[in-house]
């Protein structure tokens, strides 16, 4: 299906998923935000997709919320309750991604801000091209952190570093992003689509299961004891364990071969 401001395309079993409002540096608009749940709704459910590689089209990665729908209400005097947006956009499409059961591999072409920072916190993966840059901006609009960061921001950085990135919005370059925890990788723009797809491959040959359980296994300890981590290990293993890949794994170092997982 056909998007207004997204771009999906299916290479394999990985999907590049292109947010596509480039004049406004991929702006999360409504209409986007919607696209996005949709079509990251549907890669979900799709057991033949095991990785989805987020990107943006043009000079920008997101540039957070799409502010040109705030200057008519604004102009009017209005005050629109922003929590009503939220719940209804981000505050779906972050765990949408946070939870998602396979890789996501964010490659970073250009600017993230705001909402457009939380998303890329929400991959697994964030790559960032040479050119990137990444800032809070919430505050230099008047207003807090939204869209996970709060909560993924600091578990990313820390908290003291979340703090000054929040507090000040400086823009931050690509390297200084890397030397902070921020990204996993910096690669020369002209390669960061190859070295991105690259990794997604990668993580599409793994247990796939595996992979997302790991992910939900370690969101869940966050807040849990160290005898409560224990337990959910436990059961957790259960899943995996569960699996015709873990079978495989097991078979494939015994035969001494590599194995060939499928993902379920
Ligand atoms: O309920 C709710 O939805 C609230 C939720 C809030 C979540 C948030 O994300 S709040 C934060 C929103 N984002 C921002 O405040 C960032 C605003 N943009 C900027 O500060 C700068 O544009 C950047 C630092 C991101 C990039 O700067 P630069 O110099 O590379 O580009 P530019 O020239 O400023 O922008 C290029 C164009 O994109 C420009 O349009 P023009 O002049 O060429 O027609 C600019 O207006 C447009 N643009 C950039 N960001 C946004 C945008 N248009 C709409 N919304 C944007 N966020």
């Amino acid at each position: 299906m056909g998007y207004e401001q997204l771009i999906v395309d299916v290479e394999g079993d990985v999907a590049i998923v292109r947010m596509n409002n480039a004049t406004r540096l991929n702006a999360l608009s409504p209409t986007m935000t919607l696209e996005m749940l949709e079509a990251l709704g549907k890669l979900r459910e799709d057991q033949a997709i095991r990785a989805i590689v987020l990107t943006g089209e043009g000079r920008g990665f997101s540039a957070g919320a799409d502010l040109s729908e705030f200057g008519e209400p604004y102009t009017r005097g209005e005050r629109p309750k922003l929590s009503l947006f939220l719940k209804e956009g981000y505050n779906k499409l972050i765990p949408l991604l946070a939870e998602m059961p396979k890789p996501l591999v964010a490659a970073i072409n250009g600017v993230a801000a705001g909402a457009g920072l939380s998303v890329a916190l929400a991959c697994d993966f964030r790559i960032a091209g040479d050119g990137a840059t990444f800032t809070t901006a919430w505050v230099k609009i008047g207003l807090v952190p939204d869209a996970g960061s709060s909560y993924l921001l600091p578990r990313t950085v820390g908290m003291a570093k979340a703090l000054e990135l929040a507090m000040l919005s400086d823009r931050v370059d690509a390297l200084s992003a890397l030397g902070i925890g921020l990204v996993h990788r910096v690669v020369p723009e002209e390669s960061l689509m190859d070295e991105a797809r690259g990794l997604a491959d990668r993580l599409a040959r793994l247990p796939t299961v595996a992979l997302g359980l790991t992910r939900r296994l370690f969101e869940e300890a966050s807040h849990l004891s160290l005898a409560e981590a224990l337990d959910r290990e436990a059961h957790t293993q259960d899943e995996a364990s569960a699996t015709e890949d873990h079978v495989e794994g097991v078979l494939a170092f015994l035969e001494k071969r590599d194995p060939v997982f499928k993902g379920r």
